[in-house]
């Protein structure tokens, strides 16, 4: 090679890595999506999934965990798996985790909606498609591939027409929201307030994380701030519902006496419908992985997805409690 041409081949080197380190520098070790050579096509076997899970705060948390794991178990995809403890932080950093480990996808489950555009843009520079799971986030739909989960509002509105029927004639309510700023409790306020008859008034609303620890203390004060003011309470999850039931047994209140409706349908509310404490519990699906493996090998595979997919869901009633709980997987 003669020098000139020697010295063509380094300037045009240099000018190369110069331009990938200004695009965010290294790129996955697995070819994202829009990369897939031509011809290849990938199987779950070629799959890397991160999963930076949001915590273990409920029993809904802890069956979307176990559908995850067990699914990629099933299905051979490698599963980077981790619990943030209901911490964004947390969350965050396990994605830059994953964005360095070069994995094929990651899957989001955002413990809250804002907050999340620095990282999905890291994703996104590195070229790793992102799976919003469960809850939603407030970033532009551009910055993620799809969103897989409940239609949170709806199932606000769900809860609102079960207390439009249990409270005909009106009447004072108490919420317990879930975690504050996650699109859970957002979309489930909002939902229910637009579907709530004007006769009935919401008296206050706390949040209670959704975890039974934090359920209790919060409805023992309702209950001291509150006491004799009060026809039934609107629970954003089932957790929170079984930890109050205890200060509402404690303070020496009757099953029925106060209309209880509920979100989630695990066993544990299940259980609550049996005993005569809730009314009706409203369905959150949280058994997603093996739609999220499954979109996430069309990603890989560059075929065309659905970008927003929703849950199909319905209400429970105590009338089929007793027969449905066994067959309950979560
Ligand atoms: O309802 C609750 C959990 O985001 C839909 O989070 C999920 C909610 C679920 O802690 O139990």
């Amino acid at each position: 090679m003669s020098k000139k041409s020697l010295y063509k081949l380094l300037a045009v080197l240099m000018l190369a890595s110069l331009i990938l380190s200004a695009c965010g520098g290294a790129a996955p070790a697995q070819p994202a999506a829009t990369e897939a050579p031509a011809g290849k096509v990938y199987t779950y076997a070629d799959m890397t999934l991160c999963y930076p899970q949001l915590g273990a705060e409920s029993d809904w948390r802890t069956a979307n965990t176990a559908s995850f794991k067990e699914t990629a178990e099933t299905l051979g995809v490698k599963l980077i798996f981790s619990d943030a403890q209901q911490k964004q932080e947390n969350q965050i950093s396990a994605i830059r985790s994953c964005i360095q480990q070069g994995v094929s996808v990651i899957a989001l489950p955002p413990v809250v909606e804002t907050g999340w555009d620095a990282v999905l843009q890291e994703a996104k520079d590195a070229n790793i498609p992102v799976i919003v799971v469960d809850r939603s986030v407030s970033a532009d739909a551009s910055m993620y591939a799809a969103h897989i989960g409940s239609d949170m509002v709806i199932e606000g509105k769900r809860s609102a027409e079960e207390f439009n029927k249990l409270l005909p004639n009106g009447g004072n309510i108490l919420e317990l929201s879930g975690t504050t700023g996650s699109g859970a409790a957002v979309g489930r306020a909002k939902g229910f307030r637009e579907a709530l008859n004007a006769n009935i008034k919401i008296l206050d609303s706390q949040t209670g994380n959704f975890t039974r620890a934090e359920g209790k203390p919060v409805m023992e004060a309702f209950l001291k701030k509150y006491a004799g003011q009060i026809d039934g309470v609107f629970f954003h999850n089932d957790d929170m519902a079984i930890g109050a039931v205890e200060a509402i047994k404690a303070a020496g209140i009757k099953p029925g006496e106060l209309k209880m409706v509920s979100i989630d349908g695990t066993r544990g509310g299940f259980q609550l419908m049996i005993d005569g404490w809730l009314q009706a519990d409203v369905e959150c699906n949280p058994l997603l992985g093996p739609q999220t493996m499954e979109l996430a090998l069309k990603l890989m595979n560059g075929e065309a997805i659905t970008k927003e997919v929703l849950t199909n869901e319905s209400v429970f009633y105590p009338d089929k409690a007793a027969e449905l709980l066994p067959t309950r997987q979560y």
